[in-house]
């Protein structure tokens, strides 16, 4: 055995569209470390360490077993000096000192609770850091900070929205979107994507792609769904991004940016009477309905293949694809189309096995890219 998973580690590929990732990580003692390094890194904007320890985790979370020594690590993509250097302090004393460090640091701390509202990202948290400002009630106390509607949204639901969503509320929250878009048109098309795709059992919202085979309909769709979630008097937060997709654009290969498709990013009022087996949460403080972030998207069904693929993630994943055509195939992709740079002409996908094809990739299933 050891020497057959030996081979397999000599094998594994720098791009996390060539790996199969499961749910399964048997390297979690390192990918909790990296993560709070890539964090540190985001909070400082310094994008290149940020994303090299991102990789680093990613490439970890692939193995079918733990890195056990020092030696195994030779074989690997994606581990610089810095990160070898930190997988083999935890070798040798169960944690990573740099990381014990930041834990505790006043700054990292800081900025972890900020960014854990809705609607506060690391530029903002440093505003409000350098304003010597250290919890939530110096910010709620603070009259010269002017909070914009999504992070008014973010106080207001905090303790539900950052408590995660389980399966079965993912599953309610299916019927509930997939009603409101069949009284639209009995045509409606509902998918789930995100982390619930891919198999996770948790996850910090409930993602889905909504659209209608007849092109160009689905631009009043999402307003309609939204008007439909208000009515029933469940639509606790919206934000609703109109389209701006323009067919004859060449993908970006930036993964940050947003998509251009017609969008919302809600907080939906959940029952718990719609919930199989109970909300225990929720009952916990006798409300019996908790907030949960919702993503809707919708993408002309014609561009539905890149949509899907590209919501589906992981983040990851999806920069790993992004950075794979480009750097392998000559081609751009994004959420919305696949361009061949050699050949001058888009390359159209019914599925997302089309467009792994198209990159010379073997298929990955949904639940083989959690990377
Ligand atoms: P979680 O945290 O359990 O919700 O995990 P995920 O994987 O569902 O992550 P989420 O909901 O943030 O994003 C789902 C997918 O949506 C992600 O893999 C790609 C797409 N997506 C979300 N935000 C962005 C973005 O800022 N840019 C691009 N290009 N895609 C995004
Ligand atoms: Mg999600």
């Amino acid at each position: 055995a050891e020497g057959s998973t030996h081979t397999l580690m000599a094998t594994v590929s720098q791009y996390a569209c060539q790996r199969r990732t499961t749910t399964e990580n048997n390297n979690k003692i390192f990918t909790d470390a990296f993560e709070v390094l890539a964090e540190s890194y985001e909070f400082n904007e310094i994008e290149g360490r940020c994303l090299a320890f991102r990789r680093a985790a990613s490439m970890l979370k692939s193995l079918p077993r733990a890195v056990r020594c020092l030696g195994e690590m030779q074989d690997l993509p994606c581990l610089g000096e810095h990160t070898k250097a930190v997988m083999e302090e935890i070798l040798q004393c169960g944690c990573s000192f740099e990381v014990k460090k930041l834990l505790s640091d006043e700054r990292y701390q800081t900025f972890k609770l900020f960014t854990s509202v809705f609607g506060v990202g690391p530029k903002t948290a440093d505003k409000w850091h350098r304003r010597g400002l250290r919890s939530f009630s110096d910010i709620l106390a603070d009259r010269s900070i002017h909070l914009n509607r999504m992070q008014q949204s973010g106080f207001l639901h905090y303790g539900d929205i950052s408590r995660a969503v389980s399966k079965a509320e993912a599953r309610s929250l299916r019927n509930i979107i997939d009603g409101a878009a069949r009284a639209i048109t009995p045509a409606a098309i509902l998918a789930l994507t995100g982390g619930f795709s891919r198999g996770k059992e948790f996850g910090h919202d409930v993602d889905f792609i909504v659209t209608t085979p007849e092109l160009g309909r689905e631009e009043s769709l999402l307003p309609e769904v939204i008007d439909g979630l208000k009515k029933q008097g469940i639509l606790l937060y919206c934000d609703y991004h109109a389209s701006t997709f323009d067919v004859a654009k060449l993908p970006i290969r930036r993964f940050e940016a947003m998509d251009h498709f017609a969008k919302c990013f809600l907080i939906l009022r959940l029952e718990g009477s719609r919930v199989e087996g109970g909300l225990n949460s929720a009952e916990g403080d006798g409300r019996g309905w908790r907030a949960v972030r919702v993503d809707l998207v919708s993408p002309p069904m014609d561009h539905y293949a890149f949509a899907l693929l590209g919501w589906t993630g992981s983040r990851q994943f999806e920069r790993d694809l992004r950075r794979f055509a480009g750097a392998k195939r000559g081609m751009l992709l994004d959420n919305h189309a696949l361009y061949d740079k050699t050949k001058n002409e888009f390359l159209a996908a019914e599925t997302e096995k089309d467009i792994f094809a198209h990159l010379g990739l073997e298929y990955i299933e949904p639940w083989q890219r959690n990377a």
